[in-house]
């Protein structure tokens, strides 16, 4: 996510090593305007970033210290614009959102995931398939809405999406949602007929928030393109996606001080929990490598159910997890999405990230061998892995339709796992996660 620009900050705050040497500050601020252009900040935004942290680094005298605190302080107000942060419910439901932006720029998928985050939260969210001019938009917007099992209002002989978008406004009120989020055509450049379309929408129904999602492949064009949307269509946020893609992830940093539009949400990969909030405080943490605990309790409180950790806690201290505990865990880590973007919430994790493979939860050869074993498996084996003996191991090679070595080997490195976390939980656990660590991630368990 952030790792290039935060390194690169990393880099600038190390050159500042003696007190009150002007030389020292030039060249922070040198190394900094360099990774900052390469980051892909707009040249604008690059200069009024550095002119202030020089001023307010002076102002306090210069240190390390000073500069930190003028960098968080700076960066905090090139994120801020006025508007809305996050996700703001209407005083009265439902909150109605009209999705905009270019032809595939990730509205549908955006829509998707923001739907899934209210969902969480426990809202009644509608989404309306208002795209009737790609053909199979409907379907790809029914599909998700059924992975993420949120309702939906489409009507496929409906050639009118004022209609639709009327129909479902009127479904929203009656059966009291709490937000309707309306999925829009996009379209390859911005074009006349868009906009009238647009137009035409927020004239007929009332619409509380356009949010602009902007593709962060597309550079410094994803800022220009907005800001002639805006100049047409009044935006209210801006939804970022596919920045796991963008690989200098500077557009982030520099796309609301260019439109005056805040960033509400960013998009960080194909699955429906890959959805951020961005909130600049948080943000200038994350930059800063500090992490961001209250979005990483945010997003796992709303997941994880306290009694059931504290259950699964107890069970690996006594040696007890069993494979349907596994199933539970595993099905609670795809809810909270990819594992990179859950380490970047972590303080000084940054550099970590690199060397952890990103897991796939639904897709990994491993995890799919995994769940059919378990699926062969009769519910006492599931609650009692000790009961595999030869032939029991037999029957689920057969039932799985993996070889006996495959299951021989899963099965002991269950038995593996469940001893490290065993050992994890104890007394000496954060001492030993410390030993791993330092062995690179080669344990030295048994
Ligand atoms: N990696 C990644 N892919 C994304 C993200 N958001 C969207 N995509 C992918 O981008 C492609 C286009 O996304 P859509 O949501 O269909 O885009 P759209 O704006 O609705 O497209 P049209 O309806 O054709 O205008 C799909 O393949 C998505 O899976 C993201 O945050 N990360
Ligand atoms: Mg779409």
């Amino acid at each position: 996510m952030f790792e290039v620009i935060t390194e690169s900050i990393k880099n600038s705050i190390n050159k500042i090593r003696f007190s009150n040497a002007e030389v020292s500050l030039n060249n922070a601020l040198t190394q900094l305007r360099k990774s900052f252009l390469k980051a892909d900040i707009h040249h604008k935004t690059t200069k009024e970033i550095l002119n202030s942290i020089d001023i307010k680094t002076k102002q306090k005298g210069i240190s390390q210290k000073s500069f930190i605190s003028s960098l968080k302080e700076v960066l905090n107000d090139i994120l801020t614009t006025t508007g809305n942060q996050g996700f703001v419910h209407s005083s009265k439901p439902p909150t109605t959102i009209l999705m905009t932006g270019l032809q595939g720029s990730g509205k549908t998928t955006s829509t998707g995931k923001l739907a899934n985050y209210l969902k969480i939260k426990n809202k009644k969210v509608l989404v309306a398939a208002a795209d009737l001019q790609r053909f199979g938009a409907i379907e790809q917007l029914e599909q998700i809405c059924q992975e993420i099992e949120v309702d939906i209002y489409s009507n496929k002989n409906e050639k009118d999406s004022i209609k639709i978008i009327k129909e479902a406004k009127q479904k929203a009120i009656n059966d009291m949602y709490d937000v309707l989020l309306i999925d829009t055509a996009g379209r390859l450049a911005i074009d006349e007929n868009l906009m009238n379309e647009l137009k035409n929408i927020t004239n007929s129904i009332n619409i509380d928030e356009i949010f602009y999602v902007a593709d962060s492949l597309s550079g410094q064009d994803a800022s220009r393109t907005a800001i002639s949307f805006n100049n047409k269509l009044k935006l209210d946020g801006i939804i970022l996606s596919k920045y796991d893609g963008d690989t200098k992830g500077g557009v982030a940093l520099s796309i609301s001080h260019q439109t005056k539009i805040p960033l509400r949400f960013i998009g960080t990969g194909e699955k429906m929990p890959d959805f951020e909030v961005f909130i600049p405080s948080r943000i200038v943490n994350r930059l800063l490598d500090e992490g961001d605990i209250e979005g990483l309790a945010e997003k796992t409180s709303s997941i994880i159910d306290n009694k059931e950790a504290k259950k699964v806690a107890s069970k690996i201290k006594k040696g007890q997890f069993n494979f349907d505990d596994f199933l539970k865990q595993l099905d609670m880590m795809k809810k909270l999405g990819s594992m990179k973007s859950l380490i970047s919430m972590m303080p000084g994790m940054s550099q970590m990230k690199s060397s952890i493979k990103d897991i796939d939860f639904e897709n990994s050869d491993e995890l799919k061998k995994i769940k059919a074993l378990i699926s062969s498996m009769t519910k006492k084996e599931r609650l009692n892995p000790e009961l595999l003996n030869i032939s029991r191991k037999k029957r689920l090679s057969i039932g799985s339709g993996l070889n006996e070595m495959q299951v021989n080997r899963i099965l002991k490195q269950f038995k593996h796992a469940s001893k490290m976390a065993k050992k994890l939980s104890g007394k000496n656990g954060m001492k030993d996660l410390q030993n791993m660590i330092s062995n690179n991630g080669k344990s030295n368990f048994p």
